[in-house]
């Protein structure tokens, strides 16, 4: 059974920001900073008065060597949050969870997107659960689970293994009934890839979108690779480094961009708009 869908990605601005909200004890830039809902609700109101298109509703760590959480308790962080932003502003809001369970009971409570780090991959009743539902789907690309996805970090061309698995999952997602138009493929920088096959990705981001056949949302904030590349104090060489990724992201064609910090990502997206509108005179009107 499928339905209308509800949210389409032509509904969400251009170079849309979706900001990062994880009921977490243990994700690896704010695990624990958002775990009480009270404090997870304020920090999605806060994200959406940024500008955030979307905000992403997450109760699993997904960090490299993450142990999974139950769908218990997965269901008891992120529900009360879920319903308390949906009912609050008018900003989509997506639940970041391989479990159908928790998004079928997400979208019950407001939510309209699913964005699924395994793709479809880790629960046989997702892609149908989001059809049913005429929910939007951000299928990513992964190997393995965040317990074991640094080991399978092997390619013979990153980018056209990448591009070639998630073109079937956006296969997979469609053929059980997903439309189209509600769908966002993410190559899935830091699963199951190293620092310089994050690089190669990002390289590529307009030849992974050919090969997908829907746009990208891309995935960067405060990861590691970014401190390796920039050097410098750890937190803020994140920042920093996520700023600039970001930018780069948007120039090469992704239509949403998954951030920690909605306001700074905003500053930086108008500059990069503005040089695009400038004429010879300079700053266009
Ligand atoms: N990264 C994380 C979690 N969820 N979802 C998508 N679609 N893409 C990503 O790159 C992604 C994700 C891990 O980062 P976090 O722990 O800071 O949320």
């Amino acid at each position: 059974m499928t339905a209308a869908p509800r949210l389409l990605v032509a509904d969400l601005p251009r170079r849309g920001l979706m900001g990062i909200v994880n009921v977490t004890p243990d994700s690896f830039s704010d695990g624990g900073n958002f775990f009480h809902p009270d404090t997870a609700i304020a920090h999605g109101l806060a994200l959406a008065a940024a500008g955030a298109a979307v905000i992403d509703v997450g109760g699993e760590s997904t960090r490299p060597g993450a142990e999974p959480v139950e769908v218990d308790e997965e269901l008891r962080r992120v529900l009360p949050v879920v319903r308390g932003i949906a009912a609050q502003v008018r900003v989509p809001v997506s639940i970041d969870t391989t479990k159908a369970a928790v998004a079928r009971a997400a979208l019950d409570a407001g939510a309209q997107m699913v964005n699924d780090v395994s793709g479809g991959a880790a629960d046989p009743d997702m892609l149908e659960s989001v059809a049913a539902a005429g929910a939007a789907y951000v299928a990513m690309h992964m190997r393995g689970t965040p317990r074991t996805m640094q080991q399978e970090a092997r390619y013979t061309d990153v980018v056209r293994d990448v591009g070639d698995e998630l073109r079937a999952r956006v296969t997979n997602a469609t053929d059980a009934g997903i439309d189209a138009r509600a769908l966002l493929a993410d190559p899935g920088i830091g699963f199951a890839k190293t620092a310089e096959q994050n690089v190669a990705l990002l390289r590529a981001l307009p030849d992974i979108a050919a090969r997908v056949g829907v746009p990208l949302l891309v995935g960067v904030s405060r990861k590691s690779f970014l401190a390796r590349i920039v050097g410098g104090d750890d937190r803020a060489g994140r920042d920093d480094a996520t700023l600039a990724t970001t930018v780069w992201c948007f120039g090469q064609g992704a239509a949403l961009v998954r951030v920690h910090d909605v306001a700074a990502s905003r500053r930086a997206v108008a500059l990069l708009e503005t040089l695009e509108r400038a004429t010879p005179e300079g700053m266009a009107a």
